[in-house]
């Protein structure tokens, strides 16, 4: 909260650079011109480049202001109803798992800036962060602000729209001291094609650390003789999707013969 100036700055910089329509309008008509006029050509050659420029500089005007209202009604009739969801987790600690943001109901926003605040322990890798199926060809943009939560942008320069459904997944690290809790995304905003920024509610999801049991480490629930297979695997070091944390049964910092012999006598002692 303390940082929400900070905060605004990549999606206020991206409203402010597609309100320059310029840039856009002009990139076709400079291809078309390299196109006709390869390599310097003549006076009648410029000429036409030029007319077509203007033609095609109009054109592109006339469907960018028809889109614009279009989308603009669009945006009139339903501007609040686009909201994220972030399904609950349930994890064991030190494992391995997926925050899963999604957009319901979107109404041709093109941006989306949040700020993501995970529960103490949890930790998330800012490279790691992936875009979903709901996104087309859109660029993402992770920071770490200075209290750690992340602040995530993403957008897309050739104004495509967001579909319903995944646009981030952010594999997430349950820390061995993880005990479950609140996060957050907060300072959810997201514009339009056409630089209507809306700001979104804050959307609150929960993690919920399920204490492992102990000498379970291929974590199916039972201790038996898999686990011991799990622990050699882990001293083999092909991990694999085993918690790494839970093989060292004894917790003596290692994973070794001694966390064989803790599972059999958790075995011995009837999964105790
Ligand atoms: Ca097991
Ligand atoms: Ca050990």
């Amino acid at each position: 909260m303390l940082k929400r100036d900070h905060g605004d700055r990549f999606l206020n910089e991206f409203l402010e650079f597609i309100q320059k329509p310029v840039p856009m309008i002009s990139s076709k008509p400079a291809e078309l011109e390299r196109q006709i006029r390869p390599s310097g050509g003549n006076r009648t050659a410029r000429e036409f480049s030029k007319k077509s420029n203007k033609a095609m500089r109009t054109i592109t005007r006339t469907i960018f202001s028809v889109l614009l209202s279009a989308l603009l009604l669009q945006v009139g009739l339903s501007a609040s109803a686009q909201r994220l969801s972030v399904p609950a987790i349930e994890a064991q600690p030190g494992e391995q798992t997926e925050l899963v943001v999604s957009l319901e109901e979107a109404t041709a926003m093109t941006a989306l800036q949040l700020t993501l605040h995970l529960p103490e322990g949890v930790a998330a890798e800012s490279g790691s962060i992936a875009t979903g199926v709901a996104t087309t060809g859109h660029t993402l943009k992770v920071e770490e602000l200075t209290n750690g939560d992340l602040l995530v942008f993403l957008y897309s320069m050739d104004l495509s729209p967001f579909a319903d459904g995944e646009l981030l997944r952010i594999p997430v690290a349950i820390g061995s001291e993880a005990t479950g809790g609140r996060g957050s995304l907060y300072n959810v905003r997201m514009s339009t094609p056409d630089a209507v920024s809306h700001r979104l509610d804050r959307v609150e999801y929960t993690v919920t650390v399920a204490a492992a049991i102990k000498g379970d480490v291929n974590m199916d629930g039972h201790v038996d003789v898999g686990d011991i297979m799990a622990i050699i695997n882990v001293m083999a070091g092909q991990p694999g999707q085993l918690n790494v944390t839970a093989a060292d049964v004894n917790m003596d910092g290692q994973t070794d013969v001694g966390d064989i012999m803790a599972v059999i006598n958790i075995m011995a002692g009837g999964g105790k």
